[in-house]
C-alpha cells in the first residue's frame, strides 16, 4: 500500500505511534497512568463534568449546532403517548402489565460538553508532494477517501438526512471510545488567576500560573484548563446572552509557538477546557498591505493538535465545581473517566465525564 504522506506538515508527529495509528497521544495513556489516575481517588467523592446536554440552548452560539430533539416512540397510537407512555405490553396481550417509554434523540454531536475525534479538524496541505494542497487529517489520512460523505438515503423523509455524514472510516470518535479515554487528569485554573475575562493565554502566563501552584504536568496526563465559561452559561439558563459570552473566559493563544511547542514536549495526552474551543479564536492575521494572501488556519490550536499531533481535544466541559474542591483541597489531580459514545464514524461526540477524587 502506498504511504498515506511524502511530507508531513511543520510541526507535527506523523507516524509517532506507527503510521495507522489513530489514537494520537492517548498512547500516552498507559496502564500506568491509569493506576495514578486511581491513586489520586481518596475520598471516593465524583463530580459530572458535563454541561446538562441541552446547554448552551438554542443554536446562536453556533448556528451549525442544533440544540438536541427529542421524540418517542409511539407503538400503541397517540392515546398511550398522551398518558405518559409509549405502549403497553396489554396491547400484545391484556394479561402483561408492563408500560414502556422509548426516545430518539436527533443530537449534534458537538452541540455541548463534547469530545473533538481526530477526524474533525484536518487541513489543506500537499502530503503527497504533487503540488497541490489537499483535505488531509492526522497521519495523512485523507478527506473523500479516509474521511467520506455518508451514504444519502433516497427514502429519507426527514429534512437531516439530506446531509448524510461526514463519515469517518478512520480516525472516528470510536478509536478514543474503546481506549476507554480514563486517566489521570490534571487541573489548571486559569479563571482563579485571571478571572472571566476574555483574554488569550499564551506560554509566559500559563507558565507563571503552573509555577504558583505547584503543578506538573507529566507524560500521559489529561489536561483540563478551567475558564469559568461554562459555569457562566449555565447561568444564563439556556438563553444564551452573546454579548457577555464574548466578553467571557480565557483561551489557550494558539498563535503562541513557545506554548504549542509546550503542548508536545511536555507529552501531555490531550486538553479539555470548559470554553468553546479550548483556544481564543481570534481574527485571521492581516494580510500585509499589496502582499500575497496568507494562507493560514483560524484555528491553529485545532490544527496543531488534532490535525499535527493527535491530541484529542475536549470543549464546554464543566469544570468549576470540580476546580473550586481542588483548590480548596490543595490538589490538581484526580482520576477522570471520560469516554464517548462508541459510534463508529463519527467525528465528534456528546460526553459525559466523571472526575473522581
Ligand atoms: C469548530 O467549530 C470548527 O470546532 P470546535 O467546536 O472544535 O471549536
Amino acid at each position: 500500500m502506498a504511504p498515506r504522506w511524502k511530507h508531513s506538515p511543520d510541526g507535527a508527529r506523523w507516524g509517532e505511534f506507527g503510521p495507522d495509528d489513530q489514537r494520537g497521544r492517548m498512547n500516552l495513556v498507559t496502564r500506568e497512568k491509569v493506576l495514578q489516575g486511581v491513586a489520586e481517588v481518596r475520598e471516593g467523592l465524583s463530580f459530572c463534568l458535563s454541561l446538562p446536554l441541552d446547554v448552551p440552548g438554542g443554536a446562536r452560539m453556533n448556528p451549525r449546532r442544533q440544540p438536541p430533539q427529542r421524540y418517542s416512540v409511539i407503538r400503541n397510537g397517540p392515546s398511550a403517548g398522551q398518558q405518559g407512555f409509549c405502549w403497553s405490553y396489554a396491547s400484545e396481550d391484556p394479561e402483561l402489565t408492563d408500560v414502556v417509554n422509548d426516545d430518539v434523540a436527533l443530537l449534534s454531536l458537538q452541540y455541548s460538553t463534547q469530545w473533538d475525534s481526530l477526524a474533525h479538524v484536518g487541513s489543506l496541505f500537499d502530503a503527497d508532494g504533487d503540488g497541490v494542497a489537499e483535505a488531509v487529517f492526522y497521519n495523512g489520512y485523507r478527506a473523500g477517501e479516509h474521511i467520506r460523505p455518508g451514504t444519502e438515503d433516497p427514502q429519507a423523509t426527514q429534512a437531516f438526512a439530506r446531509f448524510p455524514g461526514p463519515q469517518a472510516d478512520a480516525l472516528g470518535i470510536e478509536h478514543l471510545a474503546e481506549h476507554g479515554a480514563q486517566g489521570r487528569g490534571v487541573m489548571i485554573d486559569l479563571e482563579h488567576h485571571l478571572g472571566r475575562r476574555r483574554q488569550a493565554v499564551g506560554y509566559d502566563a500559563l507558565m507563571r500560573i503552573l509555577e504558583a501552584d505547584g503543578i506538573a504536568v507529566e507524560s500521559g496526563d489529561m489536561v483540563c484548563l478551567h475558564t469559568g465559561f461554562a459555569d457562566t452559561l449555565l447561568a444564563m439558563n439556556r438563553r444564551p446572552d452573546l454579548e457577555t459570552l464574548h466578553a467571557t473566559g480565557s483561551g489557550l493563544d494558539g498563535w503562541d509557538d513557545r506554548l504549542l511547542n509546550w503542548i508536545v514536549d511536555v507529552k501531555l495526552a490531550c486538553l479539555l477546557a470548559d470554553n468553546p474551543a479550548v483556544e481564543l479564536v481570534v481574527p485571521k492575521l492581516a494580510r500585509p498591505a499589496g502582499g500575497p494572501a496568507l494562507r493560514q488556519p483560524r484555528l491553529p490550536l485545532h490544527e496543531h493538535c488534532l490535525f499535527k499531533n493527535g491530541i484529542h481535544l475536549g470543549e464546554l466541559w464543566y469544570l468549576t465545581e470540580l476546580a473550586r474542591w481542588l483548590r480548596a483541597h490543595g490538589r490538581s489531580r484526580f482520576l477522570l473517566t471520560a469516554p464517548p459514545l462508541r459510534l463508529p464514524g463519527a467525528v465528534g461526540s456528546p460526553a459525559t465525564p466523571i472526575a473522581t477524587v
